[in-house]
């Protein structure tokens, strides 16, 4: 990996810990990142000519694989004709009539350029439209780094949040609670005592920041009925989610409707785009309708739109999220029986495209305590093993992996192949 040595050790000079993101410095697992120069369908090359079977997918967007040839070719189109005009473009109309034909709770929508400016702006809008401050976030759960969702669970399960970063203000802190995952329980209590004063929940309908976890069944479902009984907005945010677990997103598979929901990654196809909408009353307090302010330079950029039009109309395929069901799980029964064999306790979780594994083996984990409870170390020697051996996953027990449709069966048998020393090496 020489070539991406020396590309690590200039870019350390230039961007903090050498990255644009931070887990990308691979600081969980130690060693240096791949620096890639070209990806085809499930396949990465890295600087120094190494083939990898991709299990990250640029964290969700490429669910197509890479260089998909229908969305290359709508990029090129779209880029010949300029890259931006920063004004309305019927692409972007086409893009919001198909997320829409699948996400029907997204009545209105504003397109942004990533996952977090999408959160952001619901967050803005909830507290805008409901007029109060709080807001509900899960332990575990991540929304990207805007302020408020910068938080993390105070001293007791009732009290105010503390920041998860410096520079967070605590009194801003203090208006996100934050509960364990999957613990209605808990939000029921929260309620009882706050519910008035509770703009939104926002929830990861499946949490895939930390490892990937589902809800445990009707965790979704009472969060709805407790935002219907408080008049609290329920936000849905699938920006990993969205057009990877379902064609309807975690919404379309466990029939809960939100009020808003945040879409990021796939619907870019790989390049910058976020959306966030849902009910039209709600919608309407977005500007220049209505007093919620929020704008964006490239928002809806036509490049973008094309990309992410190309992506989700392939994914309309017939049996699309069959196969690609088919294929993840392939490989999270693939993991767990050569775990088995090998005497390790790994549990394993797959939906869509989408798919986790704890070295725990305390069988299904339902949230972030019981992550952490997970054996980081023997997870280092099975991600450094498969790296070795050429497969790419996620550099850090804390994310979700994901499976394109360009992953054949064979990319899975030949992963589980590899899986199988790097279990036994353990
Ligand atoms: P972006 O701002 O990174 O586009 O989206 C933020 C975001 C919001 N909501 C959810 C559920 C997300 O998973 C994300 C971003 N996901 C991470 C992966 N854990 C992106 C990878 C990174 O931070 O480099």
């Amino acid at each position: 990996m020489q070539r991406s040595e020396q590309l690590f050790q200039q870019a350390q000079k230039l961007f903090p810990g050498g990255v644009n993101s931070p887990v990308r410095a691979f600081g969980r697992v130690g060693g240096t990142p791949p620096y890639f120069k070209r990806g085809s369908g499930p396949y990465l090359f890295d600087e120094d000519d190494k083939q990898y079977i991709d299990y990250i997918g640029s964290w969700g967007p490429m669910v197509l694989g890479h260089a998909h040839p229908g969305v290359i070719k709508a990029v090129q189109d779209a880029a010949s004709d300029s890259l931006s005009f920063g004004a309305p473009t019927a692409v972007e109309t086409e893009l919001a009539l198909k997320i829409q034909q699948h996400l029907p709770s997204m009545q209105m929508m504003r397109m942004v350029s990533s996952g977090t400016e999408a959160t952001m702006s619901a967050i803005r809008l909830a507290r805008g439209f409901t007029g109060r401050d709080k807001i509900l976030k899960f332990e575990g759960c991540y929304h990207g780094h805007s302020d408020s969702l910068l938080v993390k669970a105070g001293s007791g399960a009732l009290t105010m949040g503390e920041p998860d970063s410096a520079g967070v203000p605590i009194d801003l802190a203090k208006l996100t609670l934050t509960l364990p995952y999957n613990n209605l329980e808990a939000v029921e209590q929260l309620f009882a005592v706050d519910g008035s004063n509770i703009a939104a929940i926002i929830v990861e309908p499946i949490a895939g920041n930390m490892g990937m976890i589902c809800p445990v069944p009707g965790f979704l479902e009472g969060l709805r009925v407790i935002c219907d009984q408080h008049g609290a907005v329920l936000i849905f945010d699938e920006v990993m989610t969205g057009f990877r677990v379902h064609i309807g997103g975690a919404q379309g598979l466990y029939k809960v409707r939100p009020d808003l929901t945040t879409l990021g990654k796939v619907i870019g196809g790989g390049l910058p785009v976020g959306a966030f909408g849902g009910r039209t009353d709600i919608m309407q307090c977005i500007a220049p309708l209505g007093p919620v302010y929020q704008a964006g330079t490239l928002s809806g950029n036509p490049i973008a739109m094309a990309s992410g039009l190309a992506t989700l109309t392939a994914l309309e395929a017939p049996d699309f999220f069959q196969n690609l069901h088919a294929m993840t799980h392939r490989l999270t029964e693939g993991l767990s029986s050569l775990a088995e064999s090998a005497g390790i306790g790994l549990s394993t979780v797959g939906q869509g495209g989408m798919f986790g594994f704890f070295f725990s083996g305390q069988g299904p984990v339902s949230n972030f305590e019981a992550v952490m409870a997970g054996d980081a170390d023997q997870f280092n020697r099975f991600f450094h093993s498969m790296l070795d051996q050429g497969v790419y996953l996620a550099p850090s027990p804390f994310e979700s992996g994901f499976v394109s449709a360009s992953h054949t069966s064979e990319d899975i048998d030949q992963t589980l192949e590899k899986a199988d020393g790097a279990l036994q090496s353990l």
